[in-house]
Formats: C-alpha cells, structure tokens, sequence
C-alpha cells in the first residue's frame, strides 16, 4: 500500500542542493555577460538640471551610457501601475530612469554598461548631475502637513482616500455604554532578503528572441512588462527564474527599472548584460512597507462586546505608487481578525513621501491592522478590568457562522467571506500551550524575585489564495518519470516539496520520480505569482487537477491494454493495475508509450513498453477524445480568497535596569487547513515569526529629515540573529479544511509574521504596566518610555 504523501512532515528535497551550495542564484550566472551600474539620486527631491557624461566616456571598457532620452517608444513612459483602483485617483510611477525629476534617495538616473562591474561603477563615478535641490518630504506627519509636495501635481499630497462603511459606526459610537480612543503607529520596514534584486539578459539576433533570467516572484508579470516596453510579442520573450533567495514582497513588483533596461541594453549591444544590485542599493532603490498611522475609536458593552469601531488611517506609500492600493485596503480588511465589529468605518489616506517606493511586504498591511485591532482589544480589556482572552472569545465569529459575510469588499474586489475556522478552539489551544490560566500565578512569583514579566496575545486571520488564477501541467514519460510545471516562482517555501506531494498521492507515484519546475515561461507560460500566500491553494489545487486529468487518461489507455474497465483500476508504486487481481499490471512509463501513436521508443527505459504495445496489436489507438502523450493540464481559479487564522502569545522579561527585552516563549496555533507539509509549513511559520520579532523589536527604516536613510547596511539595520530567536517557537496546529478547493488548502506563508507588533506590544506593556502605541520598540525607547511614566 503507498503511503499518502499529503500530510506527512517530508523533508524539503531543495535542501541537499542548496545546504551544499550548489544552488544557482542570479549572480551565478552569465560569467560571459558584461556589467550594469546605476548612477542614482543623492537627494530625496530635486530637478535634473544636466547630466554630463564627457568624463565616464574616457573608462576603458565601457559599452553604453543611456539617460532618460535615450529612452524610446513605451521605455520613455512611466512605468505601469499595477492594480489600479478607483479611489486612486493621483496615482504616480516612476520612469525607467529619471526625467526631469527625482523623488527619493536611490532612484535611478544613469544606467551605465561596461565590460564588468568594475569599469561600470568607474563610469558612473565619473558622471556629474546637477540637481537643484527641492524641499523634501519626509514621514507621514510631514506629507499630511503638506508644507511641501511631492507631486506638484498632487494636492495635499494624498494619492487615495477610500471610506468603507457597515453600519452606521458614528450612531453606534455615540450610543455605546463605553468608548475608547487610540493613536497607534508602526514604522516603515522592509523584507530583506539575503540576495538582493538582479537581472541577466540575452538576445540571440537570429530569432529574435529575448531570454530573461531575473530574481523575481513574478516571472510572467516580468515578461508582459518587458515585452510590451520593447514592443515585443510575448512569445519572444522568454523568462527562467533561477533559485531566488528570498523574496518577502519585494520581488513581487514588476517591472523594476533594470528588469526593462537591461533587456534594452542587451537587444542595442548583442551582449548578455547583466545587473546586481549591491545590499546599499536594495536599501535605497528596492521598496518598502508597514509605515502607518491609526486613529481608532471603539464602542462597547459591559462585557466587552463591540457595538461600533471606526479606524482612520494614513498610509506612507513612498514617492510613487507602482503597486496600487493593495497594502492600505488589506489594512482596512483584515483588521477585523476573528471578530464581528457592530457597525464598522474605515477610511484611509494613502501618502506620497520623498522616500523609497512601498510595496507589499510579507503580511502585507496585516501586521499594522492585527496591531491596531489587538491593541484595541488590549485597551478594552484594560478598561474593563476583564481577561484580554474573554474579551476576544466574546466577540468571535463563531464556527457555526461559516461562511462569514463582512458586508466589505476584500482587495481582490470581492466579497470579504470567511469561508471557514474554529476561533474558540484555536484560542483553547494557544491557552493551554502557553498556560495562560496559570499566568497570573507565574507573574505574581516573578515579581515577588524582583523580575518583570509580561504576557501577551494576538488573534489574526488571513485571506490567502488570492486569484484570479494558476495553472499546472503534469506530464509522464515514458520512464516512468513524472514532470510537473507550475508558473509560478519560489523563493524558498519548499514547493518542490510540497507540490510533489500532491503528485505522489494523485498518481500513485513516488516522490522521487516527480520533478517540480516553477517559475519558467518556457515550461509553463500563464501564471500570477507568488505572494500572498497563495502558491499551494493556486497551484496546489492546480496541480492536483491536472495530475488528476493525467491519471483519468492513464486509467482509460490502461484499460484497454489490460482488457478491463478504468474504474476497476488503481495506480500503486507508479503500476496500474486491476483492483484485486494480482499480476494484471501496466507500468505508468508503459502507459506514456501507449498513450503516443508512434508506439515505439529508442530509449532502453521504453524498450519494454514498446515490445509490450507490439505484442498487443490489436490495442485501440488512442482514443478519439484524447491528443497523443500522458499528460494533464488545468487551471484553478477560486471564486473567491480562503481564509487561514491563527493566534500568538509570547511571554517576555524587560530588564529593570537595561530595559533589555527578553523573549521567553514564543507559542503559535496556526490553522491553514489541510497541511500538505507541515514541516514546510512549521519552516514558514518559524521564518515569519522571526520577521515578526524584527518588525517588534528592531527593523526600521531610519531617515533624517532630508530624505537621507541613515541604516542603509546590515551594519545599521538591525535584524534578529539567531541569538535573538527564542529557542524554540511551540507550534499546535488546527485543521480546519476550505472548502473551496479540492484540497482544502488554505495559505501559511506569511502567517507567522503577522501579529508581531501586536503580541510584542501587549507582553510588553504587561510587564512594565503602561501602554506601548508605537512599534517597533527598541531598549532605549522603552527605557525613555519608563522615564516619562514614572515623571507623571
Ligand atoms: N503549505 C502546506 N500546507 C498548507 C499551506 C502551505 O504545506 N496548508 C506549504 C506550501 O506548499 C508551501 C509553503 O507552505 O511550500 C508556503 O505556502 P503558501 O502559504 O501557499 O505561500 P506561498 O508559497 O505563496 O509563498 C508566499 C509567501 C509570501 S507572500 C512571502 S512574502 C514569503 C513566504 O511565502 N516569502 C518567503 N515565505 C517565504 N519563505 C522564504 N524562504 N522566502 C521568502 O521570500
């Protein structure tokens, strides 16, 4: 009997491949390729006056220097703005290379090529801009002051305003028995990822034919934009995304400027040309996230229940907006969590600042919103003298109210439905794994030896799976082998893995025998990409369709050769046999022969098979409905997201005297229904938890007044070690099955990041017995804070 491979805790089969080094990044390739610099923006906001090349022209070895009017045809226009919405309504982006204007420190203005870096980087050190320095505006206090514009164009500089309302918020607000008000903000931040962006071009002259290899989470986002930039058909643009190692959201926009100049450059030269952004430039050209601002006002009874909560935000979306309104309108979404809010407002101003591009940031707006909720629920437990646990439970959607209606529309213009989860049994669950019932008498021990201590918890849910589509293809050889193609990209989630999987137990074959091949037009064209944590409910789901298409015509071309009906047939060990009659088998490799009206093969592997179909001359040819090959290939796109949810608590001790802040335990319950793999999936939560912890305790985006980013190294930039890591995250699973695919699949890849802020932010605030409203928070902040407190 095969065992089922969905489910099982398999190891990551990327891994012998990459822990040994012999993983192929984007830098690893191209060693004939010559080399991109970019000349950059030195200030945050400043008109070109004149760009002089004379002095880069004398570098030995250089290829091209190419200014905004070197741009051609669509090249010379701003690049696309993906995802348009209409309360966008002064949406902004950005040239390929600065016309007459820059926005923010970083932005490109001079793409010099040379025989290597080397020479490239001398060139661009030699070109001298002259800018006229325009006033900059930086944070979002500056942008809602609107002193100064970003945008002459733009007023106030607000990019979007968007109101949803459920209910009449303001009526429930002034009749609630109590009312709450909060200021709460988080900084700007980034994903990080330890390769930064980079791109190789070739054009092979002959035919035509464009052939990209970028670090991206969007390959065909990639090769739309590039084609339609050089004015390409999309069949000459191919596009192979090599290990990326990491993405986090950043790799999800598409195109970046080099992804368009680069194939430009490579088509004028007839070279492969090639760019790697050092980590400086990924600091100060790449993008951002999580700068927000929020006003909430909240009405509840007695027992805690909320009645009317109104939230207005402003959101700090960088000097243009390439990537539409998806990360405020997330905020304004899924702030909700596991809640039934009584009437509900949000409304929210998108913000142009002089500073590097926002775009979604694994979480995605979530992070703020779970903040901003949770805090609230926080305030009113506080308030109430209540436990913050009861709090919550009592204001829980409940499992018998599945599918949960919000009466909102979700970023994906659809319906806000849950379409499943167990809130009060996730809650039990982190309970007991963390003891919050015996939390009091551990705190009580604790501060009777002088220590501080904290405990906090943060619900969150989460809308993954995000369509509108993906497709799969699933193809068996003649050897029996099986490949399998999906088009979206992986950075690191193990979908090599998990996807084959989903194979093994649809086919009946082994792990082994299955390869993954993602984010290749060239194997799989139609795609979306991966963000959002929708690659296994997208693909998964496609995947298993067309693996699902495979072996229904297997069974059919099986059946004739073994004289049976194909419902009397199953696949065991990749053998197609007869139910309970031993000995009458096909290989799946013999069938792949069959199922090809050659019927003849040269390879040893198929030998067998051939000489098994000539001794069967009287075998039907394939069948009139079937095309020759054993192969499957299907799309799934969902009528709407699936909703995963989880809940963290955390326990920390504040130094009294450092304000050192020490992590405990960290503990999860996480439900993304079925687990395909819940090693990955524990793998994922552990990565998104460690990014939680940086956005709580260290990561942010350090400007000074002048647009300048201070941080803009690993030196500065904090991030948690391992060092800083609690030494294990406790994980409890709940499986609560979607039921909108046919796995009943529900995404995790960002989960573990998203209630950090809040979870860090209520353990502390329990420790030292005052509020924390700003995130993140740092030791000499807290200490300050302290201060101030103690002053009062
Ligand atoms: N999985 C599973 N069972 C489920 C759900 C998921 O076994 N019920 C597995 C999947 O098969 C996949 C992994 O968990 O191998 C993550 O799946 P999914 O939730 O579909 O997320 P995606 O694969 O779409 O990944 C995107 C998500 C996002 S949005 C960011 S950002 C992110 C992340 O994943 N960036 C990452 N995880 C990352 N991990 C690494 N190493 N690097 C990044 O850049």
């Amino acid at each position: 009997m095969t065992t089922r491979m969905v489910g099982e805790p398999v190891r990551r089969v990327e891994d012998p491949r990459l822990l040994t080094g012999a993983g192929r990044y984007l830098d690893d390739l191209g060693s004939d390729a010559v080399e991109v610099a970019m000349v950059r923006s030195p200030h945050a906001h400043a008109r070109i006056l004149d760009i002089d090349v004379t002095a880069a022209l004398e570098v030995d070895g250089l290829l091209a220097i190419y200014i905004y009017e070197d741009l051609s045809g669509p090249l010379a226009d701003p690049l696309p703005l993906l995802i348009p919405h209409p309360a966008l309504t002064h949406g902004r982006t950005q040239y390929p290379l600065a016309r007459d204007e820059v926005n923010y420190v970083g932005e490109a203005v001079v793409m010099v090529v040379a025989e290597d870096r080397y020479r490239a980087e001398d060139a661009a050190e030699r070109i001298v801009v002259s800018y006229q320095a325009l006033p900059p505006v930086v944070g979002l206090q500056a942008a809602r002051d609107a002193a100064h514009l970003v945008h002459e164009d733009v007023p106030g500089n607000v990019a979007a305003h968007f109101v949803q309302e459920v209910g009449d918020a303001s009526a429930a607000l002034a009749t609630a028995p109590h009312r709450l008000e909060l200021d709460l903000g988080v900084e700007r931040s980034a994903g990080t990822p330890l390769e930064t962006r980079g791109v190789l071009a070739r054009w092979d002259d002959d035919s035509q034919r464009l052939r990209l290899w970028t670090s991206t989470q969007t390959s065909t986002g990639v090769r739309a934009a590039v084609a339609t930039k050089l004015g390409l058909d999309l069949g000459s643009v191919e596009v192979i995304t090599p290990d990326v190692g990491g993405g986090f959201g950043v790799k999800i926009m598409h195109p970046w400027p080099e992804e368009v100049l680069v194939p430009m450059a490579a088509r004028a030269l007839g070279r492969a040309v090639k760019f790697t952004e050092d980590r400086r430039e990924h600091f100060i050209s790449s993008a951002h996230e999580r700068g927000q601002l929020h006003k909430v006002e909240v009405g509840f009874d007695d027992e805690g229940h909320l009645l009317g909560l109104s939230v207005r935000f402003w959101h700090d979306h960088g000097a243009y907006i390439p990537y539409g309104l998806i990360v405020p309108i997330i905020t304004s979404t899924q702030l909700l969590g596991p809640y039934k809010p009584g009437a509900y407002r949000v409304e929210f101003e998108s913000l142009y600042t002089n500073t590097v591009i926002v775009t979604p940031y694994r979480g995605a707006g979530r992070p703020q919103a779970v903040y901003a909720m949770e805090r609230t629920m926080d305030a009113i437990a506080n308030y109430l003298g209540m436990d913050r646990a009861d709090v919550r439970s009592n204001n829980f959607i409940q499992p018998d109210e599945m599918p949960y209606d919000h009466k909102l529309i979700f970023q994906d213009g659809r319906p806000l439905v849950y379409d499943s989860g167990d809130f009060p049994a996730s809650l039990d669950k982190l309970k007991k794994l963390v003891g919050w019932d015996e939390w009091a008498e551990f705190k009580a021990d604790a501060q009777a030896e002088g220590r501080r201590v904290g405990i906090g918890l943060a619900c969150y849910v989460e809308g993954t799976g995000v369509g509108p589509y993906e497709g799969g293809h699933v193809q068996i050889e003649t050897t029996g082998k099986v490949k399998v193609a999906t088009g979206l990209t992986s950075q690191g989630q193990g979908h090599q893995t998990a996807f084959a999987q989903i194979v093994a137990d649809e086919l009946g074959v082994a792990m082994s025998d299955i390869e993954v091949v993602t984010g290749d037009t060239r194997r799989f064209p139609y795609a979306v990409g991966t963000f959002a944590s929708r690659a296994a409910v997208m693909s998964g789901s496609a995947i298993a369709l067309a693996a699902r298409a495979a072996r229904a015509k297997a069974l059919r071309v099986a059946a004739d050769a073994l004289e049976a009906n194909a419902e009397d047939l199953e696949i065991v060990d990749g053998m197609v046999r007869v139910k309970g009659s031993p000995g009458a088998e096909i290989g799946l490799g013999t069938v792949a022969v069959l199922s090809n009206p050659l019927r003849y093969a040269f390879d040893e592997a198929s030998k067998a098979a051939t000489q098994f179909a000539v001794g069967h001359p009287d075998l039907a040819p394939v069948a009139d409905e079937d095309e020759p090959g054993l192969e499957g290939r299907d799309y799934y796109s969902p009528i709407r997201s699936t909703f995963a949810n989880g809940m963290h608590a955390v326990i920390v001790e504040t130094d009294p005297d450092t304000a050192e802040i020490k992590i405990l335990r960290y503990c999860v319950v996480h439900d993304c229904g079925r687990l395909i793999n819940p090693l990955i999936v524990e793998g994922q939560v552990h990565g998104g938890v460690a990014q939680g912890i940086g956005g709580a305790l260290y990561e942010r985006m350090a400007y000074d007044e002048n647009g300048q980013l201070q941080n803009a190294s690993f030196m500065d930039f904090l991030m948690p070690y391992v060092s800083e890591m609690p030494r294990e995250i406790e994980i409890d699973h709940l499986e609560t099955p979607s039921p909108l695919n046919p796995l009943g699949i529900k995404g995790a890849g960002e989960a573990g990041v998203i209630p950090g802020s809040a979870v860090f932010a209520a353990a502390i605030s329990d420790a030292e017995g005052f509020e924390i409203t700003s995130m993140p928070i740092s030791p000499s902040e807290l200490f300050s804070l302290r201060q101030r407190h103690q002053a009062r």
